[in-house]
């Protein structure tokens, strides 16, 4: 695995690592843009959304059933937020498939 990512799913960097199954991993984020800000990758190796294929259709709904999981481990089920960014000009920086929870502080629509 080429990204930093793929150095937090195998050790060789550090992250606050708040829920791992055989599928996924989910982290606290570096910079986070609310009180609860976790990422939550696929181990599996996929740059972007875009590239998923129809056989990555369970593991795509893995993520979101551990969204709803890591959300309710961490008390914020009853409001919180899910993004995934695809390409550079949607806002995407590293280039491994994540899922961003966010939670703690009212959100707005349409979002910027
Ligand atoms: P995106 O812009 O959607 O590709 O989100 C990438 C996120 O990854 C961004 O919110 C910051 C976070 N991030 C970048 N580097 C690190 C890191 O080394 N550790 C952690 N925990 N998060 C990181």
């Amino acid at each position: 695995m080429s990204t930093l990512f793929g150095k937090i799913i195998r050790r060789e960097i550090p992250a606050d690592i708040v829920y791992e199954d055989e599928l996924c991993l989910a982290f606290r984020d570096i910079n986070p843009q609310a009180p609860t800000h976790v990422l939550i990758i696929p181990k599996q190796e996929m740059a972007k959304l875009a590239d998923a294929k129809a056989a990555d259709q369970a593991l795509l709904g893995h993520l979101m059933l551990a969204a709803n999981q890591i959300a309710r481990q961490l008390g914020v089920e009853n409001a919180f937020r899910l993004v995934v960014n695809n390409g550079a000009e949607a806002g995407q920086s590293v280039f491994h498939l994540h899922v961003h929870l966010l939670a703690g502080r009212p959100f707005h629509w349409p979002p910027g």
